[in-house]
């Protein structure tokens, strides 16, 4: 299988520990996968290097059969360890420069932004994609300032690497996120929270461009 790159991509789930039970990790990454997301980011805030390693390999162990990439929040060694496909880095992380060095350049690395500002930045410092939001308030990011829909456009005519909106995306928000100018999304609580979580991915993806 050949892992969907940033810019294949339109659709990033984030499996985040703060909503699923460690036990549902196998069960509810196939679910997303099988659903149709291009990346999957593992977001375990609250577990230690190890645990984010050994949670990470067993999400690994069931996508070998997807063309889905794996990405790790905040841990650059896990996933220089682990060889998955990239690091997600925030802005009061490791630099890009510094994720990629630890890395040994063989993953992807994103970065965090909330606002133009920083989206220009990331884009300068290197990052291969972006997430640019929160774009509404949201649990899963509760100590962030939505940032709203206003810069979506402007982000994407002043930074060419793929942009991920991100923050309180769901279906009912989808065509005025998209109507703003958002060409790929990152879901979180709507996934994981959904009842049918392979049919929600499924019917999210089926309306991207
Ligand atoms: N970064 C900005 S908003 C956010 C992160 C990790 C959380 C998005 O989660 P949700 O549940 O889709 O609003
Ligand atoms: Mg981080």
């Amino acid at each position: 299988m050949t892992p969907k790159t940033p810019a294949e991509a339109s659709l990033y789930g984030i499996l985040d520990l703060g909503y699923v039970p460690a036990a549902h990790v196998e069960s509810m990454t196939i679910a997303l996968c099988e659903g149709g997301v291009d990346l999957l980011q593992l977001r375990a805030k609250k577990a230690a290097k190890s645990e984010v390693e050994q949670l990470a390999r067993r999400m690994q162990s069931v996508m070998r059969d997807f063309d889905v990439s794996l990405i790790i929040n905040d841990h650059a060694d896990v996933a220089a360890q682990i060889a998955c496909e990239g690091v997600h880095v925030g802005q009061d992380d490791d630099a890009v420069v510094k994720a990629r060095e630890v890395t040994g350049g063989a993953c992807w690395v994103g970065k965090s932004t909330h606002s133009l500002a920083q989206a220009v930045a990331a884009q300068a410092e290197g990052a291969d994609y972006l997430g640019f939001g929160p774009l509404y308030a949201t649990g899963t990011k509760p100590d962030y300032v939505p940032i709203g829909l206003a810069d979506i456009a402007e982000v994407h005519r002043r930074v060419s690497r793929p942009i991920f909106c991100i923050g309180g995306v769901n279906a009912t928000r989808l065509d005025e996120i998209l109507a703003s100018g958002a060409r790929r999304v990152v879901v979180v609580s709507a996934f994981l929270q959904a009842v049918d979580v392979r049919g929600e991915v499924r019917a999210l993806k089926s309306r991207l461009p």
